[in-house]
């Protein structure tokens, strides 16, 4: 059933604000990283469509909850980033309550695609995210984002490291690329799992 999944269309449907704006009606996979790490990217690329999810070179681009119908039967969920320090907020570098809300509160939250950069050592954030969904029993797989931007005999060093310190074997980690859809089949077989 998850072997070959396919997206035949996808939808954005609206945008939450605040947690009375939830939508739980279909299974959902959630997307979620610090800003600028290529969670937006990753949906289009998934979804075979350049601009559904709206992307920014700019850090903290995506502020709502964004919910895309999938297929007609489960929401992709492009979620704010973290780690991005807003006017006023400079010294409390933790994930919005919107995000954190969305988490807990999500019943139908079936698989959380947690994203790093392939570059760079997963940050203190990420870390505690990471617990954040062991601790809820929230599924996660970790993705290294933007694989394109080191050579290819170099990736297998840098899931190495990343696989250090965010605890886990090297496998648990996929690398992907918006740019050339590097492993984008195995991502989606795994989203194809959620509706089994
Ligand atoms: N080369 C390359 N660039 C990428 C990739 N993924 C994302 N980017 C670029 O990285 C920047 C941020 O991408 P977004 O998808 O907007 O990141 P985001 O995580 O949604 O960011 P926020 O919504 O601000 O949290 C954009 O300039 C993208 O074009 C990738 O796989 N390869
Ligand atoms: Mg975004």
């Amino acid at each position: 059933m998850s072997e070959n999944f396919r997206v035949k269309n996808a939808k954005y449907l609206t945008s939450a604000v605040h947690r009375d704006n939830f939508l739980n009606e279909f299974p959902e996979v959630a997307f979620v990283g610090r800003s600028n790490v290529g969670k937006s990217s990753l949906i289009n690329n998934l979804v075979n469509q350049r601009r559904l999810a709206k992307t920014s070179s700019t850090a903290g681009l995506t502020k709502m909850v964004n919910y895309f119908l999938v297929n007609g039967n489960m929401y992709f969920v492009d979620l704010p980033g973290y780690g991005y320090s807003q006017t006023g907020k400079k010294h409390r570098e933790i994930w919005s309550d919107l995000i954190e809300d969305y988490l807990l509160l999500s019943e139908n939250l079936k698989l959380v695609l947690l994203l790093v950069d392939i570059r760079h050592k997963p940050t203190e954030l990420d870390m505690l995210m990471q617990k954040f969904l062991y601790v809820h029993n929230i599924p996660y797989r970790i993705i290294a984002t933007k694989a394109d931007k080191i050579a290819k005999s170099k990736v297998g060093q840098y899931l190495t490291e990343i696989a250090k310190v965010l605890q886990v074997t090297k496998n648990n980690i996929i690398p992907h690329s918006s740019s050339d859809g590097l492993n984008k089949q195995k991502i989606l077989d795994l989203i194809g799992e959620i509706n089994e």
